[in-house]
């Protein structure tokens, strides 16, 4: 059980620590999962608020749970997409994007595994979603991808271009990442000088592998969450605490 919000103390001279790796990298990559948007009020996965309609997302994520039944599949998503209406970017997600304007895109790169645009939202320009956007839709059929943003989808939508089923343009298990999207962010972090791990419990792979590379590759590694996770024994540094107060904090240290 997570301690509530205001539990959490951050010291400062870990702060100090973390600005000091960032300021020592050339090149600085983040890798984010659902707790960067826990803040905004959307849920994370493996939380105690992690389960739909008494599923586990292994258990409607997946091409399997589709074939077998596209309409609870799609009342899983259109329920998710109807959530997002009302969800807004919180101070951690303004952070990266004002990292982002400091270091610029040469050395700084965003790989997240959320599928919520919140990163897009806030102002990051330059977002690798290795785990696809919630908002979009792609055809079974066909290879029409469309941005369809939070409307209301019907039950079992269909392609505009060819007749076949739509399903949500999300990585689901099984399936292999975005080709373009996953090389770029495994060049990220084996470039890198200081990775930062925010908000993931980093048990879901390929995309927890980056912690790996990163590590191989000789970067600094920060993790920042509410507790520790399988990963952090990578870590050189851990503040333990809400990302959308934690971040902020850090990125007003590296000055302008
Ligand atoms: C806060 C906070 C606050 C909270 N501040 N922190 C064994 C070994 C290796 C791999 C496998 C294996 N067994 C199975 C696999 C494969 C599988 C996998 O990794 N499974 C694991 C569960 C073991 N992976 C796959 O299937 C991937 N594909 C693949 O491997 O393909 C092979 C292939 C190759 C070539 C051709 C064909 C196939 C695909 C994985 C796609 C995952 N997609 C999902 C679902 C998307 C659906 C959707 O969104 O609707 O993506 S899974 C789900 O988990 C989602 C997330 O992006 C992902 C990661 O979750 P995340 O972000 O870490 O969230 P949580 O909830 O787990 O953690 C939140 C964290 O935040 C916690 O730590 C909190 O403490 C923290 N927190 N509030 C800071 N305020």
């Amino acid at each position: 059980m997570h301690h509530p919000i205001e539990d959490y103390v951050v010291d400062d001279k870990a702060l100090d620590r973390a600005a000091a790796m960032l300021r020592g990298a050339e090149r600085v990559a983040v890798l984010t999962g659902a707790g960067v948007s826990a803040e905004s009020g959307v849920p994370t996965f493996r939380g105690t608020d992690g389960l739909w309609e008494g599923h586990h997302v292994e258990e409607v994520a997946t091409p399997f749970a589709f074939e077998r039944d596209p309409k609870l599949v799609w009342r899983f998503y259109n329920a998710r997409r109807a959530g997002l209406r009302t969800v807004h970017p919180n101070p951690g997600h303004f952070a990266l994007a004002a990292l982002e304007n400091r270091l610029g895109t040469e050395r700084f790169a965003l790989v997240t595994q959320n599928v919520d645009g919140l990163h897009k939202a806030a102002g990051s320009k330059h977002v690798l979603e290795l785990h696809g956007n919630l908002a979009r839709v792609r055809c079974t059929g066909c290879p029409k991808i469309e941005d369809r943003g939070t409307e209301p989808l019907d039950d079992l939508p269909h392609c505009s271009a060819c007749g076949h089923l739509l399903r949500p343009d999300i990585v689901w298990f099984h399936e292999a990442l975005p080709e373009g999207t996953w090389a770029a962010a495994e060049d990220a972090a084996r470039r890198c000088q200081c990775f930062v791990v925010i908000g993931t419990s980093a048990i879901v792979y390929p995309a927890a592998g980056l912690i790996e590379v990163a590590e191989e590759y000789g970067a600094r590694i920060i993790e920042i969450n509410l507790a520790t996770t399988d990963a952090s024994h990578s870590m050189d540094l851990g503040l333990y605490g809400p990302s959308g107060q934690i971040l902020p904090r850090l990125v007003e240290r590296l000055g302008s």
